[in-house]
């Protein structure tokens, strides 16, 4: 039997934090021997916001860099970068003729980010979801692993591809969110009440990937807790701590009544260090991996050149389809 199709994506829009790490990549590794896995780096989604130029050429690269750092084999999985394939945008504007206006309006990405971009409430911000869907339904991926932040989007995928297929008969299949982990919503470590993301402008907020370790111990020792000073979850009460805790147990893999048992009697202070340890610990490796990758720009450059072809060839196919299904003149 053939293996499961995965589609995944980040966008390159600065650098990556702890939340993109174990909400995301760290999953797509481990799915890379049973998965025909698409690892894609979604430079079109970012021109939602303002970019210079050079630094979101730069972000991009790094990206890749990141994602082969972090244990995406290019040898088992393919990695492309989303605007080296024109299907995307392609596709994007037939879907957008199959999508409403009031879906795309319940959107929760949209509502935060129009709020947090005020002055650029640009169209392409508004069918955002519209573009994922394409990345998605061109590959026919049967599982999308993604962060808690994302389902939404993946719902709106499902009905624009179900829509489709009612009208014109079977063309995509109907993919499925994979949120999984413990760790499916980092929060920040300022503000535990909304997620950890690249674009926070809160100080200490978001542990990056590239942070050195003073920094990343410094973050987490100035992290926001409560005056309880005791180990325990409880995420409504206590979002801090159980935030702490959540990272905790997503990169040892021991489960919250341990950690809780493992720090009975301890302060805070004692468990942020273990924390920040166990997250300097877990990101030694990975920032060594980059920095020599960095250095090898041929390199990058051969995987993102045979990523486009092979993210080509199964995305053209795709496109074909819906092209001759819809009325379009054909070759
Ligand atoms: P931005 O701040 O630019 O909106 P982001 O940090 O939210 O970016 P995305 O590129 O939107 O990152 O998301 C990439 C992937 O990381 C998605 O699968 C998303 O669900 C996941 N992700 C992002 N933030 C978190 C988080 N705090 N916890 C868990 N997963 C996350
Ligand atoms: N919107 C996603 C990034 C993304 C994506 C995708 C994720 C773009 N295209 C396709 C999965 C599948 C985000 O994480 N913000």
């Amino acid at each position: 039997m053939s293996k499961k199709i995965i589609l995944s994506g980040i966008q390159s829009t600065g650098n990556l934090t702890l939340g993109n790490y174990l909400g995301a990549i760290n999953n797509w590794t481990k799915m890379q021997e049973d998965y025909d896995c698409h690892f894609m780096i979604a430079n079109l989604h970012t021109l939602t916001i303002r970019n210079d130029p050079e630094t979101l050429r730069q972000n991009t690269l790094n990206l890749l860099a990141l994602y082969i750092a972090s244990g995406i084999n290019p040898e088992k999985s393919n990695i492309f970068i989303q605007s080296q394939v024109a299907s995307h945008a392609e596709l994007a504007w037939v879907l957008n003729c199959y999508t409403y206006m009031g879906e795309l309006s319940r959107m929760t990405q949209f509502k935060d980010k129009s709020a947090k971009h005020a002055d650029n409430i640009n169209s392409g911000l508004f069918t955002y979801p519209v573009l994922m869907a394409a990345d998605i339904l061109l590959y026919q991926a049967d599982l999308v692993p993604v962060g808690e932040d994302q389902k939404q989007h993946l719902e709106i995928t499902r009905d624009i591809a179900e829509r489709f297929n009612k009208i014109y008969g079977q063309t995509f299949k109907i993919p499925e969110p994979y949120v999984q982990g413990v760790a499916a919503r980092v929060m920040g470590l300022q503000d535990p009440t909304s997620k950890m993301s690249k674009s926070s402008t809160l100080e200490n907020d978001s542990i990056l990937l590239n942070d050195e370790p003073e920094v990343i111990l410094k973050k987490f020792k100035k992290s926001v807790t409560d005056s309880e000073n005791i180990v325990r979850y409880d995420k409504e009460n206590k979002p801090g701590i159980s935030n702490l805790i959540t990272i905790y147990s997503a990169i040892t893999g021991k489960t919250k009544e341990n950690i809780e048992k493992e720090f009975e009697g301890k302060g805070y202070g004692d468990f942020k260090t273990a924390v920040a340890n166990c997250v300097i610990e877990e990101l030694k490796p990975i920032q060594e991996k980059y920095k020599e990758l960095k250095e090898n720009p041929d390199y990058l450059e051969k995987i993102f050149r045979r990523g486009a072809e092979r993210a080509y060839t199964i995305a053209h196919k795709t496109l074909e389809d819906v092209y001759k299904k819809i009325g379009m003149v054909w070759f």
